[in-house]
């Protein structure tokens, strides 16, 4: 400590700084002077502060947490992480979009990483999965062509994170192995309406190994305790602009009021021969195994309950690897997760631009590691001895392999010649998505068909647009007709061949979302619109209603010092109402006085937060001096729309979202 109770400001060498604002000048007007080591250090830290941002998954964020087994898989795996009931693993998550860059926005139609670093006794684990149980391709050959396909266009630098635009549709147009997590990516799951409420999916086969050898292939599923909830797209282009940053402030918030998010683990397991049998091959990656044909088990939870220190030290530079497994979990073979066990640590070698990077705090294990690795950029351990080499007689206390070490299943091979081939059993692009597409409700449906529209309509290459609908017929007729006929095509245009023919599949309803929502308030946001002369009581039991079913409620004024309440007390608000739009609550509430109401009626940023809640099918609660608002956004009364003194009639409908109404708003395709 120097200069009173604060530290002491210092170069990187350690040296105190007396001045941290003026640098070192030949005179007070003269020019600044070389020999000016602090100014100089400054500047040149500060020139190399940014590292390349990930290729993929740009954008994320991501929390610190646990994990708690609470069915202990010991039949079929030795991994402690799996079979120690109640150990708690200290593990980070973090959760992405793909395609844009790292300071894109939160909410576009995307897929959703969903990576999970394990800091188990055994060394790290990390799931690297996404929010979809199924990818875009079969063969890590075809990612980088899929990446460039999906990101800006080369030529012209945008669009930024956005699939609407023709390389990408091209590239799919031309890859009909895409077309069953096309239909998942159309579908309201790649709109999120929060992170706290996507499932997660490890999407391979992998392996589990238990004490005897024997090898049981494992799925592994995220399932969030909040259910799943999505945005209608409208919205979702709307929060884009009122907070690009929705889904981190949402984390952020729910993780500091101490609502942590919670998902429970699910595992598949199956057998070889239960896997000889499916319809389909488990080792390709454009594939699910349906929950009919082998459900889900419960064995544990991940609750996420602090956030990060420092964005950079751990957000950004945490490196998430598939290979990084432990003993008693294996791989499959899937060609796509082959590829991936190569890619992470090369990328990262680049991005972290070291091969220490596993020392830095949040990359390195929580139980101890050694090895004869030595030296490199950034090397800050610093071992001790002779002895860096094995097998070795100078130090018995050198470090060398152990029994207990990893050990890969002894798979019999395949018979079969080597080459490039792409198995039979991987010809099947349509089942699925046609499974997929029948499973959903007639609501989600739609949201598929007008998402196809409003994606290839923003593709000028005629060409693509009908081999598009091409695919779509292989997966179900009346989808096709629905798109084409939201694009305006002349006629439908012909299938597009297939390998081989697509079978029926009985319709699985865990693949809705719908079917996965919760008829809850907990986690969600409600939002009061109120001015002066508002009716503080009022106020207040809606506030009490929201709070006690589980949201967490703002007060959204004119302006943001607040309001003056019926009470004669001055309320501050939580937003200022032009930032403050109905997009970011899932229910609204009006509490106006006739007079403010009248005023508001002639506010467009009060017209368009109930035009916009009722558009985005969520409930409104008003009183009689909202309603000249309400009448302003051509508002008509449904069963979402009720009276502010009804606080129970508004917590009911805040619950779900009014599907009903949807049809009446909007012709979607
Ligand atoms: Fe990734 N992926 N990926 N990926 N991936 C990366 O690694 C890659 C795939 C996933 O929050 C990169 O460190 C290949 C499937 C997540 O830091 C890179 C292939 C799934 C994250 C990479 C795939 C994923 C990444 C870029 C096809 C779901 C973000 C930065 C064979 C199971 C992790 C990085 C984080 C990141 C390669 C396909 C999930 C380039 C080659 C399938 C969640 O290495």
């Amino acid at each position: 400590m120097a200069g009173g109770s604060h530290p002491s400001l210092t170069t990187n060498q350690g040296i105190p700084v007396s001045d941290n604002q003026n640098s070192l000048r030949s005179t007070p007007r003269g020019p600044t002077l070389l020999e000016d080591f602090v100014l100089r250090e400054k500047i040149t830290h500060f020139d190399h502060e940014r590292i390349p941002e990930r290729i993929v998954h740009a954008r994320g964020s991501a929390a610190h947490g646990y994990f708690e087994l609470t069915k202990s898989l010991k039949k079929y795996t030795t991994a402690k992480i799996l079979t120690e009931v109640g150990e708690k693993t200290p593990l980070f998550t973090r959760i992405s979009t793909v395609a844009g860059g790292a300071g894109s926005i939160d909410t576009p139609r995307d897929v959703r990483g969903f990576a999970v670093k394990f800091y188990t006794k055994e060394g790290n684990w990390d799931l690297v999965g996404n929010n979809i149980p199924v990818f875009f391709i079969q063969d890590a050959m075809k990612f980088p062509d899929l990446v460039h396909a999906v990101k800006m266009e080369p030529d012209r630098g945008f669009p930024q994170a956005a699939s609407a635009h023709d390389t990408f549709w091209d590239f799919i147009s031309l890859t009909p192995e895409a077309i069953h997590m096309i239909l998942w990516a159309m579908s309201d799951r790649a709109i999120p309406r929060s992170l706290r409420m996507i499932e997660g999916f490890g999407i391979h086969s992998f392996r589990l190994i238990n004490e005897s050898g024997d090898s049981t292939f494992v799925k592994f599923h995220w399932r969030p305790k909040l259910g799943l909830q999505s945005h209608v797209w409208d919205e979702a282009v709307k929060v884009a602009g009122a907070d690009p940053d929705y889904h981190r402030r949402d984390l952020f918030e729910a993780i500091q009021a101490g609502n942590f998010p919670e998902w429970e683990l699910a595992v598949q397991l199956f057998t070889q021969a239960q896997a000889d049998s499916f319809p389909f091959d488990h080792l390709d990656a454009t594939k699910i195994i349906p929950e009919e044909l082998v459900p889900l088990t419960v064995i544990g939870r991940m609750v996420l309950d602090r956030w990060p220190d420092n964005f950079f030290a751990e957000t950004e530079q945490v490196a998430y690897c598939p290979a990084n497994i432990v003993p008693g979990i294996d791989f499959s073979n899937d060609p796509l997760l082959q590829g991936r066990l190569f890619s992470y640590l090369d990328t990262q070698l680049s991005r972290l631009g070291s091969p220490n990077f596993h020392q830095l705090p949040i990359n390195a294990p929580k139980c101890p590691f050694a090895n004869h690795q030595r030296d490199g950029h950034m090397q800050m351990a610093q071992p001790k001895g002779r002895v860096n080499y094995e097998p070795s007689s100078l130090d018995p206390a050198s470090v060398r392999a152990s029994e207990r070490g990893f050990r890969s299943f002894a798979e019999p091979a395949d018979d079969g010649s080597k080459g490039r081939i792409r198995a039979e059993s991987f010809a099947d692009h349509y089942s699925q998505a046609r499974q997929f597409y029948r499973s959903q409700t007639g609501f989600e449906q739609a949201h598929i068909a007008s998402a196809l529209v409003f994606e290839l309509s923003k593709v000028e290459t005629l060409r693509v647009r009908e081999a598009m609908v091409g695919h779509l017929r292989n997966v179900d007729e009346d989808l096709a007709r629905r798109v084409a006929d939201g694009l305006a095509l002349p006629g439908l245009p012909p299938a597009q061949p297939k390998a081989v023919p697509a079978k029926d599949q009985p319709p699985s309803p865990p693949l809705q979302i719908i079917g996965k929502m919760k008829d809850t308030l907990k986690g969600r946001a409600v939002g009061i619109l109120i001015h002066d002369g508002s009716d503080a009581a009022a106020i207040k039991a809606l506030r009490r209603a929201a709070e006690s079913a589980g949201a967490s409620v703002k007060l959204v004024c004119l302006k943001v010092g607040g309001a003056r309440l019926s009470d004669g007390r001055q309320q501050p608000a939580d937003g200022q109402l032009a930032g403050t739009p109905s997009v970011v609550f899932d229910a609204v509430a009006l509490v106006l006085s006739d007079e403010a109401g009248k005023l508001l009626a002639k506010e467009a940023a009060a017209v368009d937060f109930v035009r916009d809640a009722f558009g985005h099918l969520k409930a409104i609660a008003a009183d009689a001096g909202a309603q000249a608002v309400l009448k302003a956004g051509g508002i008509r009364r449904d069963a979402g729309v009720v009276d502010a003194s009804d606080s129970a009639g508004f917590i009911k409908a805040a619950k779900t979202r009014q599907w009903a109404r949807e049809a009446k708003l909007r012709t979607l395709a």
